[in-house]
């Protein structure tokens, strides 16, 4: 288990975060003109993604407004399996420069855009030593328009 490399606060706030999930696995299907670039609100909190899971239209593009009420820095980086493998195998401290990848620091917000072009699952991580195992992941449901 890799919960040993993580903070302690996070391993004690395991139990409520058990009853959050229910909470945050909620499905928000965004509408709206596919050529507007909309804003999504995702916090970051005991090392999870609220919402963790989300449904948007092919062509969507979204502005992500990330906030880490962590105490230790976060990434958000959206993208397929492969794109997930590649950041977990790598050694990238710092993210930004690439449209859906964002290094959040310790309680501050940062924020990146990304516009969907392909159908099908993408999911959103970070890679931070142990946070990806934790399951500090997200999962977006990419549907046609
Ligand atoms: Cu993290």
């Amino acid at each position: 288990m890799t919960s040993s490399v993580l903070p302690a606060a996070i391993a004690k706030g395991m139990a409520a975060l058990a009853a959050t999930l229910i909470l945050v696995a909620v499905l928000v299907v965004a509408s709206g003109n596919a050529r507007d670039t909309q804003t999504v609100a995702i916090t970051i909190r005991h090392s999870r993604f609220i919402p963790a899971q989300f449904a948007v239209r092919r062509g969507a593009t979204f502005r992500f407004v990330i906030t880490n009420n962590d105490p230790i820095d976060h990434e958000f980086i959206l993208g397929d399996e492969a794109v997930q493998r590649r950041h977990e195998d790598g050694t990238e401290p710092e993210h930004g420069h690439v449209p859906g990848e964002v290094t959040v620091h310790a309680g501050m917000v940062a924020e990146t855009t990304y516009t969907f072009s392909q159908s099908g699952v993408l999911l959103i991580g970070c890679h931070a030593p142990g946070h990806y195992a934790y399951g500090m992941r997200g999962w977006v449901t990419v549907t046609p328009p």
